[in-house]
């Protein structure tokens, strides 16, 4: 039986039991399109593979605009990293960005920023930009300007339009924007002042015969302020659907709603890891009537934690940016820590979870054949989906409770 009175996950929760009709249909689905033409033998080692794939898909983002207009510091902050760290991208006052140069996140690397010699530098003129900088290879452009937009970022604009890729036009430096306007206005209104500023950018686009663009202001020294949530929540959506997660779980855990919808993504692919890992496994534990591939179940709880934020070293980021100690956000947090996070934990985890996830392994074998027949001796399946989602809703918490201290301390 689950222990009602242990902190550590997984936490009885009957919504856990839930396993939607538009869940069934999708692992189906996608189950029956791996099996596509397979002998069920190799089956086995078809999804894996295919599960793999899934989570190894690329993303590359570019970044481009003019000299100083803050892309490199951009680029540093969206992988999370200050200018200092030792794989961040070289910033400063002078020209630094002369040719493409690639930066994987340090915890994805299948997600790059590819840093761009602005526009009309000498080697890179507006009529062969496109092709020099390789423009097949990104899924979609960001162009920043630190004022008005220019000609050629217009230019560039209408070029990435032809060839039918996605462009987001992203004004940078706002915070220093505010300061200036705080010191020359008496009256100064935070809200007036950055509608006005975005007004001025699209009227000047407009100008140039760019047709309803969007803006985004953006602080790289305060991401989760002004628009960067919003861009974030943009781009997500207008690519396609196997990209979407790809770009949100390096995102910094910024706001409780990019919070919220990390936890949605993950918990919709929770069957996945359960499903690797029972398919993996080829000893059962001993003591339990089910295997499991613990060193998945793990890594897939570990990425859960980078996710969310809840690594040290994510936190230590945090701690340093808002006006709080590392040890006040860790007092918050319910679950272990990721370094306790180990084989013996999970395997704790798992005995805990059989209580509640056996009661619904049988259904979902009885519900999709591939997976009773392929799991089948291995009823890990119930189980491991069971304890994966209890451990992602409290981690979520915890991440919840960690950006609540944080930013109640830089409100105070
Ligand atoms: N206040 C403020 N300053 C910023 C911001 N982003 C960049 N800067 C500063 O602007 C200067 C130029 O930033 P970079 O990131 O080096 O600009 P870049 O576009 O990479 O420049 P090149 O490599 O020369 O093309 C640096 O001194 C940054 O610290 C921001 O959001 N706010
Ligand atoms: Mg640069």
């Amino acid at each position: 039986m689950v222990d009602n009175t242990d902190p550590f996950w997984p936490q009885p929760d009957s919504e856990l039991d839930i396993i939607t009709e538009d869940e069934i249909t999708t692992i189906r689905r996608e189950v029956e399109e791996a099996l596509e033409n397979e002998s069920l033998t190799s089956a086995a080692g078809k999804i894996q593979d295919y599960l793999e794939d899934v989570q190894n898909v690329e993303l590359n983002i570019a970044i481009t605009g003019e000299s100083g207009s803050g892309k490199s510091t951009f680029i540093n902050a969206f992988r999370g990293l200050d200018d200092e760290a030792k794989d961040s991208a070289a910033t400063g006052v002078v020209e630094t960005t002369m040719e493409v140069k690639d930066y994987p996140h340090p915890k994805h690397p299948n997600v790059k920023l590819w840093d761009l010699p602005g526009v009309g530098t000498p080697n890179f003129k507006p009529e062969d930009y496109l092709k020099k900088v390789e423009f097949d290879r990104y899924d979609f452009f960001i162009i920043i300007s630190s004022e008005r937009f220019r000609a050629n970022d217009v230019l560039l604009a209408k070029e990435i339009q032809k060839i039918k890729k996605k462009f987001y036009f992203v004004r940078s430096k706002i915070d220093a924007t505010m300061d200036a306007e705080k010191r020359r206005k008496k009256n100064f209104n935070q809200d007036e002042t950055l509608e006005r500023t975005r007004l001025n950018c699209i009227k000047g686009l407009e100008d140039q015969d760019l047709g309803c663009p969007k803006v985004f202001l953006i602080s790289s020294f305060e991401l989760h302020l002004y628009d960067f949530p919003d861009l974030e929540e943009t781009m997500e959506k207008e690519l396609p659907a196997h990209k979407r997660q790809t770009l949100l779980m390096p995102i910094p855990n910024l706001t409780l709603e990019i919070n919220q919808r990390k936890k949605e993504a993950l918990l919709s692919c929770v069957w996945r890891s359960a499903l690797k890992s029972g398919l993996a496994a080829t000893v059962p534990i001993p003591g339990l009537s089910f295997a499991a591939d613990v060193k998945i179940l793990t890594d897939e709880i570990h990425k859960y934690y980078h996710a969310f934020g809840l690594d040290d070293e994510s936190l230590q980021n945090l701690a340093e940016r808002m006006d709080v100690t590392e040890k006040e956000l860790k007092s918050v947090i319910k679950s272990p820590l990721l370094s306790e996070v180990k084989h013996d934990l999970i395997l704790k985890m798992l005995t805990k979870a059989a209580g509640g996830g056996l009661m619904i392994a049988e259904y979902w074998a009885s519900t999709i054949p591939v997976i009773g027949s392929m799991a089948a001796g291995a009823l890990s399946f119930g189980t491991t989906h069971y304890m994966l989602k209890s451990c992602l809703n409290e981690l979520s918490e915890d991440a919840k409770n960690v950006l609540m201290k944080a930013l109640k301390a830089d409100n105070e």
